[in-house]
């Protein structure tokens, strides 16, 4: 299974193409749409989300709620895209007639200036329409198809937001699945503890009055995984470097860390590795799970926890000192829309970047045209695994 995003972020539409899902699979455009409209909320967001009510066209693939087995195409128009026709029409337009809001100042942080650098583009519209994390509409849609594939194995998946400008959220590990999603669904800013939750709203309306932008660390965690998925025999086989890879591409992404991530450098191994306990029950299962969920590039049956660093929005109202490309002449930044802090949104974005490798991962493992057999057999080795 694999997927391609196109679309500018004030142009047409975003398309996503996801192939390789198997036939058969229950899918609505319902199930897409949830996932859409989570991302879209957010204490922090912008003006831009006023303006979009992300909804999906299934343009192919899917009949009467089932998959065909041949590629989905889901398009995610633009509500924007009506006040910037003019600018970002397809076709050639006379520069000397036409508005075409010229960018030439880049933001320290963005994609600007090193995206002009590489493609040759005098105009940096034209990086920072596709680096913009609008694009992110489009890896949640496919997301929200693999979601859907992992619900029908009985694997859960969700994503909240831990901590926001150095506001920390008490570990909450103890809460049930459902208590999680409940929670973060009912937080402005998706976190699972509701004190240091008011606190981060606090935080944003600061940097907001501060004409500031401010980051965090979003956490996904997936149960219900039987262990041995993925695989240590090669490198690019190992499904938590692909969640990372996968994690670290989200746009202002700078770190990634599964379990207890870099604190495991700070301890002996005899405080890091997860004891191995076994029950006629649940077959073999660890006392700990410092190694979120992973060993060898497998999983271990342990709940996944992983756990990513968004640095802060780089497009500020608070100016930053930079240069203009044409000029040369220093000038200080400024702009006229953004969102003072984007992680809560960025935790569904997570959630569903991560429900796409794992989903991707067991299509790999038990290959199968039909999803009810796919099913039959993943559940005939999550039974294995239990006996082992
Ligand atoms: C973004 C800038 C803002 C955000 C946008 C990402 O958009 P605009 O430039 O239109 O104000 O709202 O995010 C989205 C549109 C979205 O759907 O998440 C950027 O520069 O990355």
């Amino acid at each position: 299974m694999r997927y391609l995003t196109a679309g500018e972020s004030h142009g047409k539409q975003l398309t996503t193409i996801v192939e390789g899902v198997p036939a058969l699979l229950p899918l609505t455009t319902d199930d897409i749409n949830q996932s859409l409209l989570r991302r879209q909320k957010g204490h922090g967001r912008g003006k831009r989300m006023q303006i979009e009510k992300d909804l999906v066209n299934i343009a192919g693939g899917v009949r009467h709620g089932y998959t065909l087995g041949s590629p989905i195409a889901l398009i995610v128009e633009n509500d924007d895209f009506k006040h910037w026709q003019d600018i970002m029409g397809e076709d050639p337009i006379d520069l000397d007639k036409e508005i075409r809001r010229t960018v030439t100042r880049p933001r320290p942080g963005h994609a600007d200036l090193n995206g002009a650098i590489k493609y040759g583009h005098r105009d940096m519209r034209n990086i920072l329409e596709r680096s913009s994390a609008r694009e992110t509409a489009a890896r949640v849609a496919a997301g929200a198809v693999a979601k859907t594939l992992l619900t029908q194995l009985d694997i859960n998946i969700v994503g909240y937001v831990n901590e926001i400008a150095g506001i920390k959220a008490q570990e909450k590990q103890e809460l049930s699945f459902d208590e999680k999603v409940e929670i973060s669904e009912t937080s402005p800013v998706r976190c699972l503890d509701q004190e240091a939750g008011q606190k981060m709203m606090a935080a944003i309306d600061q940097a907001k009055a501060d004409g500031d932008s401010i980051g965090g660390i979003c956490e996904v965690y997936v149960e219900g995984i039987p262990a041995g998925i993925g695989s240590y025999v090669h490198y690019d086989r190992k499904l938590d470097a692909r969640i990372a890879f996968a994690v670290q591409s989200i746009n202002a992404f700078k770190g990634v860390e599964f379990g207890l991530g870099f604190e495991a450098a700070r301890r002996n191994g005899s405080e890091v590795h997860d004891e191995i306990i076994w029950s006629k029950e649940t077959g073999f299962k660890r006392k700990t799970n410092n190694l979120g969920g992973f060993e060898g590039g497998m999983t271990s049956g342990m709940p996944i926890i992983v756990k990513g660093v968004m640095k802060p929005i780089p497009t500020l109202y608070k100016p930053l000192q930079s240069v203009d490309i044409e000029s040369k002449e220093p000038f200080n930044a400024s702009i006229e829309r953004s969102d003072s802090c984007a992680v809560p949104a960025a935790a569904v974005v997570m959630e569903h970047v991560v429900a796409f490798e794992i989903a991707k991962a067991i299509l790999e493992q038990f290959p199968n045209d039909q999803f009810p057999k796919l099913k039959a057999a993943f559940d005939q080795y999550r039974e294995e695994v239990r006996c082992f």
